[in-house]
């Protein structure tokens, strides 16, 4: 039986109840998924500063998976924070959901866009398709200007859907990447609205961490992702002393 641990990296538990929903559903019925959002974080992340705040919490939750015999674990959220530090301390795979949409939607035609939130995210968005090696393949980052907790919202869910329309033909791409995990629950939506493969990242994601595991592939501990060194950690982060 193979655990999945989904971590929302933000706090709002509808969001969290959703992508709990889109996992499942894309899992194998003999893969156990568990959704967490942490303790203390940002309710939300669209900005350098939430996501760097986000990621304590999204630690803990990893530190916590290990106790509890996780096998891997997804990063919900299109920032992918935390990701590497992550890698460090999981014996299993971590996948973020922008590098699983990114790596799925190169792997089914040759250029992407992606539609994202506000449009402060867009920079992070391009620094991802580059940190991926897929900044070629990258057509377009294109943003709705709608929060993420806005996302809940049928207008803002329809302005999404017709964005994603637009970028396609914009861009003349292949594929389509959803840019954030608030987006997952309307996948289908959109995919009737275009006429290209939508890649929504927490099912890729889900999908991919499962594989890895069946192929007994786990993050290399070699070098760069090697356990941190145990060190002192103080102040509010004392508990982090690995
Ligand atoms: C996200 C996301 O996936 N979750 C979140 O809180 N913010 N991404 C985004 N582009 O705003």
């Amino acid at each position: 039986m193979t655990h999945i641990k989904v971590i929302n990296p933000n706090t709002a538990l509808a969001m969290t109840d959703a992508i709990g929903r889109c996992a499942r559903a894309v899992a194998s019925p003999s893969t156990t998924v568990t959704t967490v959002s942490p303790s203390m974080g940002p309710e939300s992340i669209e900005s350098h500063y939430d996501e760097a705040l986000a990621v304590p919490g999204v630690l803990a939750e990893v530190a916590a998976g290990e106790r509890e015999g996780v096998d891997a674990y997804v990063i919900a959220c299109f920032g992918d924070p935390g990701l590497d530090a992550a890698r460090e301390l999981a014996t299993g795979p971590v996948l973020g959901i922008a590098e699983a949409a990114m790596h799925a939607a190169t792997m089914l035609g040759r250029g992407f866009s992606v539609v994202t939130t506000l449009s402060r995210t867009v920079g992070r968005a391009w620094d991802l398709a580059h940190r991926y090696g897929f900044a070629t393949a990258c057509r377009g980052v294109h943003a709705s200007d709608i929060p993420v907790l806005d996302l809940e919202r049928p207008s803002a869910r329809a302005a999404v859907i017709r964005l994603c329309a637009e970028a396609v033909e914009r861009d003349g791409s292949d594929a389509l990447v959803l840019g954030c995990a608030g987006m997952a629950d309307f996948c289908a939506e959109v995919s009737r609205a275009t006429s290209v493969p939508v890649i929504d990242g927490v099912s890729a994601a889900t999908r991919f961490a499962e594989s890895l595991v069946a192929l007994g592939l786990r993050t290399s501990a070699r070098g760069e992702y090697a356990p941190p060194r145990p060190k002192r950690y103080s102040g509010l982060l004392r508990d982090f002393t690995y």
